[in-house]
């Protein structure tokens, strides 16, 4: 790893005090182990990142209308989840790992998807195994309770291992789009950013119609995956998120 940062200038060591009042704080355990891992995946791993835009009308009136019809509340996170397990079904490339010193590629056959989840001592990924397999609900009080687990009590080595592929959602904050670093050893992150109202012209061109654009940000391992593959999966994903089908 120390090779990749040969030829280099030397980090710039100054004394922010010539300039100016400054206060010194020591970074919490959890952030400089989470920082150290983004770091080494960011320098490791040749990133692209594809962005693209699900239009989610019908499903986000759907989701609406459950939400409304009671029980147990639903943020497209969940959503996202299973739309993310079954592209990872179809597009087995994904559910991978690369061993860069043995160049084998080992091809996984579960299904099990992290969450992204913000906590005040740093990002914590709590992995949501047997994706596929879980109904939308389960899928949705799983992660509830887990990022709560996640910002009160934070969670084991064992809750965090065992991914294939990481959702990072900034939704409900904002954003247009971003650039995710991979969660090594997966080979790919899915990120989203906040759902806009734009205009569109419908089918026949002959009118505007109001339409919800969900923006997706995947960035893949480009070792793995080629952009063609990656623009597919995205596409996928679209397809999957734009039938409203996911909800039953
Ligand atoms: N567009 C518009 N609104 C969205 C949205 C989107 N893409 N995603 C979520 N929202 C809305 C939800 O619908 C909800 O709105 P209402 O309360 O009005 O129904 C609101 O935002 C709150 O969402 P939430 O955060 O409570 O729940 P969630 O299921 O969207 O997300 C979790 C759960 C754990 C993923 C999220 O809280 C979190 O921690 N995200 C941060 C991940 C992060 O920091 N990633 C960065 C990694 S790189 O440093």
């Amino acid at each position: 790893m120390s090779d990749l940062l040969e030829g280099l200038a030397a980090w710039p060591q100054q004394d922010f005090a010539e300039f100016g009042s400054v206060e010194v704080r020591k970074l919490g355990k959890i952030q400089r182990l989470v920082g150290s891992f983004l770091g080494r995946n960011w320098v490791a791993i040749p990133h692209v990142t594809h962005q693209d835009e699900a239009d989610v009308t019908a499903l986000e009136a759907r989701r609406s209308a459950h939400n409304k019809a009671g029980g147990d509340k639903l943020t497209i996170v969940p959503l996202l989840v299973k739309a993310l397990a079954d592209a990872l079904a179809a597009f087995p490339q994904f559910n991978a790992s690369y061993d860069a010193k043995t160049g084998e590629l080992t091809l996984k056959k579960y299904v099990h998807v992290g969450v992204a989840v913000d906590t005040p001592n740093g990002l914590l990924v709590p992995v949501i195994r047997d994706s596929d397999r879980k109904s939308l609900d389960e899928i949705a009080r799983e992660i509830e309770s887990v990022a709560a687990k996640a910002r009160t009590k934070g969670l084991s080595v064992a809750e965090m291992s065992g991914g294939c592929i990481t959702l990072t959602s900034l939704g409900h904050i904002g954003g247009t789009a971003f650039t995710p670093i991979i969660n090594a050893p997966e080979v790919a992150i899915l990120g989203v950013t906040r759902a806009r109202t734009v205009a569109q012209p419908d089918a026949s061109g002959a009118r505007v119609v109001w339409r919800q654009m969900l923006p997706l940000s995947l960035s893949y391992d480009h070792r793995i995956i080629n952009g063609a593959d990656a623009a597919r999966f995205v596409r996928f994903l679209i397809d999957r998120l734009a039938d409203g089908g996911l909800i039953g």
